[in-house]
């Protein structure tokens, strides 16, 4: 659907969405105020206070303190160096500022008891914006949210300034920029813009062409915020799917691995890689967005399901190494939720030490990313000492190079269980390891 150039009303489901290329330019220096500083917020801000006065509004002071100090509460390739290139046009606050673009960036958890969207963050930064909001000032919405929520709770919200819809313009452009690559990503990654009408449309998609060299395509809201929808949920069910591949694959005795790797060689086929689960801020929390207003989420939910029951999956596998003894100690090699990066949101470890815990085994941990988890990290020398099982939970790049041999001989038994399928068995069997790798069924016979 695309928001037709000479009638804003008209849309068309057969219609390729447009390129932006022929909007018209944004103001040069615009100011900008972007409420919310968290992991997308903060370096939407200081990426666009390269062109535009940008104030960062957030409700933490500490974070605010931090950030006027240099001190990024966050850890991205470059963003340091930005900061101090951007200094003298962005600074951190903690209320809004008047201002010609008002970007949203606030946080969506999900509501814990009824697994829906909590867009109560997103209502209070549209009830701070009204008091300031002028005529024909820009607001965009980049939290993920169920489609509706642009038109239904942030439109109306911003009325209460007194102005009509068509006096302001307003639109949602979801952030797609994947953590450990957020800088290069957010510029160079194609945008979704989803404007309520033709001059919100406009506006929006010249503020990112000021500092984006992707493409900015042009749609409306609704499809703009089911597009953020549909990425994640399509990358949690194929998941869930190389997850579920993993599982048939022990059951068959073969190596799943090997079997993806063969079947992604099809010019139609893309299979992801199983794990230990699915973590991080989006991937397991979206999906419950997708289907919260309507009837169907069976697939959705399935996948959601097969996805959470991985870390027990892993645990099951342990106990069978360690045949059931469960006064040993356990040392799982990765925090992250993800390889390459510190972050621990929603990672699957959380659960695996939980579940771990309630065994009775002693969890030791180490991350070369993470310094602080509610299992400390150790260093890798101590995590592993005395230890009678490792289980290689993160798919950081640091766990190739393990040498099997001089971690053997500081272990009390010497079991690995690899959920990523990432280190070269045959060399740590050679060193005397019982090894089994999540999905190769090989090594569970
Ligand atoms: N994972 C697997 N197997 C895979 C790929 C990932 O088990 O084949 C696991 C990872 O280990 C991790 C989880 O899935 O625990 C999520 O990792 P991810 O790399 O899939 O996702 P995020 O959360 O780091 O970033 C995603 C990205 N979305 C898509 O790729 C469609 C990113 O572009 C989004 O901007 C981000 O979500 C977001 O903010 O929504």
């Amino acid at each position: 659907m695309r928001i037709d150039q000479s009638d804003s009303t008209t849309t068309d489901t057969s219609l390729p969405v447009d390129d932006a290329s022929d909007t018209a330019a944004v103001e040069p220096d615009a100011d900008v105020c972007v409420l919310g500083l968290g992991h997308v917020g903060l370096p939407t801000a200081l990426l666009a206070a390269q062109e535009h006065t940008v104030v960062g509004v957030d409700i933490d002071q500490s974070r605010v303190d931090a950030i006027e100090r240099g001190d990024l509460p966050m850890d991205e390739p470059d963003i340091d160096q930005l900061y101090e290139r951007v200094a003298a046009d962005f600074s951190a606050q903690t209320t809004v500022a008047d201002a010609d673009v008002y970007v949203i960036v606030t946080p969506t958890p999900v509501d814990a008891e009824r697994a829906v969207a909590d867009v109560s963050y997103v209502e209070a930064a549209a009830e701070m914006i009204a008091p300031t909001l002028s005529p024909g000032d820009l607001v965009v919405l980049e939290s993920t949210v169920p489609p509706g929520t642009t038109e239904r709770l942030v439109a109306p919200t911003l009325e209460t300034s007194g102005l009509s819809r068509s006096e302001f313009r307003l639109a949602f452009s979801p952030e797609r920029a994947s953590p450990g690559e957020t800088l290069t990503e957010m510029v160079e990654n194609s945008r979704v813009v989803g404007g309520i009408d033709e001059e919100s449309v406009d506006a929006a998609c010249a503020f990112y062409d000021s500092f984006v060299t992707g493409a900015v395509r042009r749609t409306v809201p609704r499809v703009a915020e089911f597009v953020k929808l549909v990425e994640n949920t399509f990358r949690d069910v194929n998941i869930a799917l190389a997850n579920e591949f993993a599982l048939v694959a022990e059951e068959l005795g073969l190596d799943v691995h090997e079997a993806i790797d063969l079947a992604n060689e099809h010019p139609r086929v893309g299979i992801h890689h199983p794990g230990p689960g699915v973590g991080g801020h989006c991937i397991p929390v979206d999906p419950n967005f997708l289907s919260q207003h309507t009837t169907r989420d069976r697939l959705v939910s399935l996948a959601r399901d097969v996805n959470d029951s991985m870390p027990a999956h892993v645990v099951q596998g342990v106990e069978d190494l360690l045949d059931g003894d469960t006064d040993a100690t356990v040392t799982l090699l990765g925090a992250a939720y993800k390889g390459g990066v510190g972050d621990t949101r929603r990672t699957p470890t959380r659960t695996l030490v939980d579940l771990l815990a309630g065994l009775g085994v002693d969890v030791r941990l180490h991350d070369p990313h993470v310094d602080s988890f509610p299992v400390d990290p150790e260093p890798l020398a101590e995590a592993v000492a005395g230890s009678d099982c490792l289980v290689l939970v993160t798919d950081h790049s640091e766990y190739t190079a393990l040498d099997p041999s001089e971690l053997g001989e500081v272990m009390a038994t010497k079991n690995l269980y690899d959920t990523r399928g990432l280190l070269d068995t045959p060399s740590w069997e050679a060193a005397g390891f019982e090894v089994a790798v999540l999905g190769d069924g090989r090594t569970q016979e």
